[in-house]
């Protein structure tokens, strides 16, 4: 009987993990769109090419991701494009606080259907967490500044 519920628990082990696998695996990282003579803008996937808003083994791989990404990011002009199962994540901006502390309860505004578009208004730093669960403690977290001109 202990084997049977083992083989069980690995059956949903292995379903949760393939639901959480890449949403748009084809996706590049950072796209440019021409909507004018001299005017475009960028997409920026958060996590890499084909990346994915989801847990990850590294508890400090957005906030590693981000460090050759902030200075391409114009504030006000380009998006970052946060790719995630509905309903298992959300993108939600937080206080610096709520950041630091993972704390849910008060988010600024909260993000809950993939792809999850964001413009950083300006150049100071927007903090990002997912409000399900544990998930920000575990490392779904991103507090990125928009350096870019
Ligand atoms: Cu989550």
């Amino acid at each position: 009987m202990e084997a049977f519920k083992l083989i069980i628990f690995m059956v949903v082990m292995v379903t949760c993990m393939q639901i959480h696998r890449t949403v748009d695996g084809n996706q590049p990282e950072v796209q440019n769109i021409t909507i004018g003579v001299g005017q475009s803008y960028k997409t920026i996937v958060v996590g890499g090419t084909g990346g994915s808003w989801t847990i990850q083994s590294d508890p400090s791989f957005y906030n590693t991701w981000k460090k050759d990404q902030e200075k391409l990011i114009k504030p006000g002009v380009d998006y970052l494009v946060f790719n995630f199962q509905n309903g298992i994540h959300t993108v939600a901006e937080v206080s610096t606080a709520d950041y630091n502390s993972c704390t849910i309860t008060k988010p600024i505004k909260v993000y809950s259907i993939s792809p999850a578009n964001i413009i950083l208004p300006d150049a100071k730093p927007h903090n990002f967490i997912c409000t399900i669960g544990d998930h920000c403690k575990k490392g779904l977290k991103l507090s990125i500044t928009a350096l870019g001109h």
